[in-house]
C-alpha cells in the first residue's frame, strides 16, 4: 500500500477501535468505592475529588505550611489550598489534576471559569442516587468492585446491621491486618470469638482463622480476596505471613473458589505525616509470586505490581502460570505514560489475556476520567497492533474488536475467576 492509502487505512481502524473502546461497558475490578446503602463511606464531590490523597502528595511540592496545621483544617479548607496551589497558581498539568477537570468537563461544568464556589453549588444539588447513576453511565463502568474490610470499624457495623444489596456494586474481602499484622488481626479475632492464638499459633488457630473468613465471606458475598504487599514481600518465609497464607488463606481459597489478588510493591508510610498520601513504591522480588503460582495451582491469583521495573517480569510470569492473570496500572503507574508502556507490553506477550485496567477509584466521580483517559490509550495501543495485523493481511470484522475488547474489559476476568464471578457479572 502506499504511503497515503496506509494512513487512511490506519486512521479507519483506529476510528473504529476508538469507537468500540469508549462504548464498551466495563468491570471495574478494584475500587475504594461504596454502594450508597454505606452512606458516608461513599465519597463524591467536588471537595472529596480536590482532597484525594494523590492531590493532597502533590499540593506539599508546594505548600511550606507544617503538616499537623493542613490536617487540622476542615475538608472545604483543605480543598480550597489544594485549587489554589495545584490549579490557580499553577498549571494543573499532573495526571490527579487533569483527572479533576476531566470529570466536570463530563458533568458539564465549565471549568475555564474557575469557580470553585460556583462548582460548589452545582454539586450540593445532586442527590448520590443520580450522581451514581451518572458517573456510571459517563465511566461505562457496569460493575463496581469494592474493598471490603471486617477490620474497618466504620464499615464492619454496616454489614452486621444488614441493607439492601445494589446489584451494581460487588464485595472484595480484604484482609491486610491479618496478613500484615497478625498479633493486632488476632486480638481482634480473639474479641469477636475466633478461639486464636496470637503467640505460636496451632492448627486451631489456623483453623479459626479459616472460620473467619468463611463467615465474611458469606456475610459480604465476596468475589475475590485481596492484599497489598509490601516491596519486600517474600514466599515462602520463616514468618507468620507465610503460614497464615498457606495454612488458612489458600486453603480458603481453594474451598470457595476465589481468586487471591496480590498487590505487591509498596512501601507503606514512607513518610507519615501525609497520612494516607505518605506511601511509596519499591521494587518487588517476583520470586514470591512465581513460588506461589508454581507451589498451588489449584489456587487463583489475580495480581497487580506497583514498580514499573517489575512489569516485564510480570508478564513473563504470566506466560508460564495460567493461574496468573494480572490487572490494572494501579497508583504510581495510573499514568498515560505507563498505561501505554505496560498495555503495550501486556498484549505483545500476553496477547488479550489480561485486564488492562482498574480505576482504583477513591471518590465515585473518579470513575469518570480514570475510565475515559484509559479507554483512549488502550485505543490507541490497540490500533497500532491491529495495524500491525492489517499489515500482514490479515483481515479482522468489527464483531472480532468487540469480542476482543469485551475480554479486555470484564470478560477475562470473569472468565479467570470462574462460577462465582460469572454468575453476577
Ligand atoms: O491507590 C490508592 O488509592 C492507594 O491508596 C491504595 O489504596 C491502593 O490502591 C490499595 O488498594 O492499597
Ligand atoms: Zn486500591
Amino acid at each position: 500500500m502506499k504511503l497515503p492509502g496506509l494512513i487512511a487505512g490506519k486512521a479507519r481502524i483506529a476510528g473504529q477501535i476508538r469507537e468500540i473502546v469508549m462504548s464498551e461497558q466495563v468491570l471495574d475490578i478494584h475500587t475504594h468505592l461504596y454502594a450508597p446503602a454505606f452512606r458516608e463511606l461513599l465519597l463524591w464531590g467536588i471537595d472529596d475529588l480536590l482532597v484525594y490523597h494523590y492531590l493532597v502528595a502533590e499540593a506539599f511540592r508546594y505548600l511550606e505550611i507544617p503538616y499537623e496545621r493542613f490536617w487540622a483544617l476542615s475538608k472545604t479548607q483543605q480543598a480550597d489550598l489544594i485549587w489554589q496551589h495545584l490549579f490557580l497558581e499553577h498549571s494543573p498539568v499532573s495526571e490527579a489534576c487533569r483527572g479533576v477537570l476531566t470529570t466536570l468537563q463530563a458533568f458539564g461544568l465549565d471549568v475555564k471559569k474557575r469557580d470553585l464556589p460556583a462548582l460548589r453549588s452545582w454539586f450540593k444539588t445532586q442527590t448520590v442516587e443520580r450522581h451514581l447513576d451518572r458517573c456510571m453511565t459517563l465511566a461505562g463502568v457496569r460493575r463496581i468492585f469494592m474493598t471490603n474490610s471486617p477490620f474497618d470499624d466504620l464499615e464492619r457495623p454496616v454489614w452486621e446491621a444488614g441493607f439492601a444489596h445494589d446489584e451494581r456494586f460487588a464485595a472484595c474481602l480484604r484482609i491486610d491486618p491479618l496478613l500484615l499484622s497478625w498479633p493486632e488481626a488476632a486480638r481482634r479475632l480473639a474479641a469477636c470469638g475466633y478461639r486464636v492464638q496470637p503467640d505460636r499459633p496451632s492448627q486451631r488457630t489456623f483453623d479459626e482463622v479459616r472460620r473467619f473468613l468463611a463467615d465474611w465471606t458469606r456475610q459480604i458475598k465476596a468475589h475475590y480476596l485481596m492484599v497489598s504487599l509490601p516491596s519486600d514481600f517474600a514466599f515462602p518465609a520463616k514468618n507468620i505471613t507465610t503460614q497464615l497464607i498457606e495454612r488458612a488463606v489458600l486453603p480458603h481459597c481453594r474451598e470457595h473458589g476465589l481468586p487471591l489478588a496480590l498487590m505487591p510493591g509498596v512501601k507503606r508510610a514512607v513518610n507519615p505525616e501525609l497520612r494516607l498520601a505518605g506511601d511509596g513504591v519499591g521494587l518487588v522480588n517476583l520470586d514470591g509470586l512465581q513460588n506461589l503460582c508454581a507451589g498451588y495451582p489449584e489456587n487463583k491469583f489475580l495480581a497487580t505490581i506497583l514498580a514499573r521495573e517489575n512489569q516485564h517480569e510480570a508478564c513473563v510470569l504470566a506466560r508460564k502460570f495460567r493461574n496468573l492473570h494480572l490487572f490494572g496500572c494501579w497508583w504510581f503507574t495510573n499514568v498515560p505514560t505507563l498505561i501505554d508502556e505496560i498495555t503495550r507490553l501486556r498484549l505483545e506477550l500476553l496477547g488479550l489475556s489480561f485486564t488492562p485496567q482498574h480505576s482504583d477509584a477513591r471518590v465515585l466521580d473518579q470513575i469518570v476520567y480514570k475510565w475515559q483517559h484509559s479507554r483512549q490509550l488502550i485505543a490507541d495501543v490497540l490500533a497500532d497492533k491491529y495495524f500491525d495485523l492489517a499489515q500482514t493481511g490479515w483481515q479482522i470484522t468489527r464483531g472480532e474488536i468487540e469480542r476482543d475488547v469485551k475480554e479486555l474489559f470484564g470478560g477475562g476476568f470473569q472468565r479467570f475467576c470462574g462460577a462465582r464471578v460469572a454468575q453476577v457479572c
